[in-house]
C-alpha cells in the first residue's frame, strides 16, 4: 500500500486550538490525520538564507517536513507571483494584479527548489497530492528531477475563464505545467470547464470531459468539492455554547438578532459590499434599528501585499462611517473584529447568529458557509445568505442565494432571513445538513485519491 505525501505552500502550525485560519490548512490536516502520511511545505519562516534541508517532526501518524524560505524567495514566489498575480486574476480581479518577470522566475525557481527538497524524503510507492496555486509548476519540477510517483493537483480557488487567464502573460506555460500532473482537481464543474475551455479552444487540445490532452500529454480532470465534518462541527458548537466569550456575546445582544460573517480579510470576500448591504437594510427598515447587529470577524492575512492594506483601510473607514450614521448609545450596528478565534469557539459563535452572511465576490468553495449551517441548532436554526459566486452555492439548496454586487438584493435577503418562519428555517437547514453529510471531507479526500490512483494505475494510500 502506498503512503500519502501532501505538498502545500504552508504546513499549518498546529496548536491546541487547531490549525491557523484558512480552509486549506483545516481541510488537509483533517484528511491527513485519518490516513497518516507526510505533509511537506514551507514552515512560514523567512530567513536570510533558505534552509539546507527539511526539518522533520512526527506527531501521531503525520510527519511534518518543513523548509524555511529566503527573503528573496518569499518576496518573489509568495508575496509576488502567487499573491499579487495569480490570486487576484483567479478571483477575476485583474484590476488588482501586477506582473513582474523577476517574480515569475522566482516562482518557478522556488517550485524547483521545493521539489529538490522533497525528493530525498520520497519512497517509490508514495502518492503525492499537491495543493493550490502556489505550486502549479511543482509536478513539472518533480519530473525534471526524475521523480516518477503519481502526482495529483487540487486547486482550492476558482479557475478563471480563458479571457481572464490570458491577462497573466505566462498563461500558456501555466497550462503546460498543469498538464504534467496525473490528475488536476477543481472545486466545481464550472472551474473544471474553464480549464478545459482553455485547453481545447485556446490551446488546440482535446477533452472527453474527464481528461485533457495537449501536445501528446494527457491528464485526468475532475470536480471535487471540499466538505466539512458537519456532525463534529455541530457537536463542538453545542459543547462551547456556554463558554465565557459566547455567553458574553449573547448577553451583549440583549435579545437583538445577530448577523454573522467570518472571512479572512481579503478583497475577494465581498466585505465592503456586505457592509453596504447592511447599511442599505438599515436605511430601508428603520424598524430594525436597535434590533439587529452585524458581527464581522476578519483576521488580517497577507498584510504585506499592498491591495490587502488598502482593503483594510477601506473597511475601517466604512464600518466607522456606517456606525457613525446609525449607532445609538446602547447599539452599535456593525461590530468589526480583526482577530482569530479558536476553531470550536468560532463554531459556537456561528451558532449564536440568526443569519450567516457569506457573500464573497468569488470563492473556490467557502467553508464558512458549510460551517455556519453545520453549527446551527437543528430545532431553531439560522438562515444562510450565500453568494452565487461561491463554489458552495452549487451545493447549498436551502440557502438564500444572492448576487453580492447587488447590494439591495443582499439587504432584502438578510431581511427575509431575519423574518423567516421556524418551519421554513428547519426545512432549509435539514436539506443542507443532508447534503453536507453526503459530501463531507472524507468524501472529498477519497474521491480525489481514488481518481488519482485510477489515473496513475496505482493502489490507494492507506
Ligand atoms: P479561504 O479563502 O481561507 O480558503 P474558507 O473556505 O472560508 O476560505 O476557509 C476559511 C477557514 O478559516 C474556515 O474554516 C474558517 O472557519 C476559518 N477562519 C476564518 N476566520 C477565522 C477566524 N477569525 N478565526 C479562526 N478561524 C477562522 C481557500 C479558498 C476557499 C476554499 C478553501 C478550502 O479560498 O474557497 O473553500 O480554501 O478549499
Amino acid at each position: 500500500m502506498s503512503r500519502l505525501v501532501v505538498v502545500s505552500n504552508r504546513v499549518a502550525a498546529v496548536s491546541e486550538a487547531g490549525p491557523a485560519a484558512g480552509g486549506l490548512a483545516i481541510g488537509v490536516l483533517d484528511a491527513l490525520k485519518e490516513t497518516g502520511g507526510v505533509w511537506f511545505g514551507w514552515s512560514g519562516e523567512c530567513l536570510a538564507e533558505a534552509s539546507d534541508e527539511p526539518t522533520i517532526e512526527t506527531r501521531g501518524n503525520v510527519t511534518y517536513a518543513t523548509v524555511s524560505l529566503a527573503k528573496r524567495d518569499y518576496d518573489q514566489y509568495y508575496r509576488g507571483f502567487s499573491n499579487a498575480t495569480l490570486w487576484p486574476v483567479f478571483h477575476y480581479r485583474n484590476d488588482l494584479a501586477r506582473y513582474d518577470r523577476q517574480e515569475y522566475a522566482g516562482y518557478q525557481r522556488v517550485n524547483r527548489w521545493l521539489a529538490a527538497q522533497l525528493k530525498p524524503l520520497l519512497r517509490p510507492d508514495d502518492v503525492i497530492w499537491v495543493h493550490d496555486y502556489h505550486l502549479i509548476p511543482f509536478a513539472a519540477a518533480c519530473r525534471e528531477l526524475g521523480i516518477e510517483n503519481p502526482i495529483g493537483f487540487f486547486l482550492h480557488i476558482p479557475f478563471p475563464v480563458p479571457q481572464i487567464l490570458f491577462t497573466v502573460p505566462p498563461h500558456a506555460e501555466l497550462i503546460q505545467a498543469l498538464m504534467q500532473y496525473d490528475l488536476v482537481g477543481f472545486q466545481t464543474r464550472v472551474d473544471m470547464q474553464a480549464f478545459l475551455d482553455y485547453v481545447v479552444r485556446a490551446a488546440g487540445g482535446q477533452s472527453d470531459g474527464r481528461s485533457a490532452t495537449l501536445d501528446g500529454r494527457t491528464c485526468a480532470v475532475g470536480a471535487f468539492p471540499i466538505g466539512v465534518y458537519p456532525d463534529a462541527i455541530a457537536k463542538a458548537a453545542k459543547a462551547c455554547a456556554e463558554r465565557k466569550v459566547v455567553r458574553a456575546l449573547r448577553d451583549s445582544l440583549h435579545g437583538r438578532a445577530l448577523v454573522i460573517s467570518v472571512d479572512r480579510l481579503d478583497y475577494s470576500k465581498g466585505l465592503v459590499e456586505r457592509f453596504h448591504a447592511f447599511e442599505a437594510l438599515l436605511a430601508a427598515s428603520p424598524g430594525l434599528h436597535g434590533r439587529v447587529s452585524l458581527l464581522q470577524i476578519a483576521p488580517p492575512t497577507r498584510s504585506d501585499v499592498q491591495s490587502y492594506q488598502l482593503i483594510r483601510r477601506t473597511l475601517e473607514a466604512e464600518s466607522g462611517r456606517i456606525n457613525g450614521r446609525y449607532a445609538q448609545l446602547d447599539w452599535t450596528p456593525i461590530q468589526y473584529l480583526n482577530r482569530k478565534y479558536e476553531r470550536n469557539l468560532l463554531m459556537a459563535l456561528l451558532r449564536t447568529a440568526r443569519v450567516g452572511c457569506v457573500t464573497p465576490l468569488r470563492d473556490g468553495m467557502n467553508l464558512v458557509a458549510k460551517e455556519y449551517v453545520a453549527a446551527q441548532d437543528p430545532t431553531d436554526p439560522g438562515v444562510l445568505v450565500l453568494s452565487q459566486f461561491a463554489g458552495a452555492a452549487e451545493e447549498m439548496p436551502g440557502a438564500l442565494v444572492v448576487n453580492p454586487f447587488n447590494v439591495m438584493q443582499t439587504a432584502e435577503a438578510i431581511e427575509r432571513a431575519l423574518t423567516m418562519p421556524l418551519d421554513e428555517r428547519i426545512q432549509r437547514h435539514a436539506s443542507m445538513m443532508a447534503k453536507l453529510r453526503e459530501s463531507d471531507l472524507s468524501v472529498w479526500r477519497d474521491a480525489f485519491l481514488n481518481a488519482l490512483a485510477d489515473a496513475a494505475h496505482v493502489a490507494l494510500p492507506a
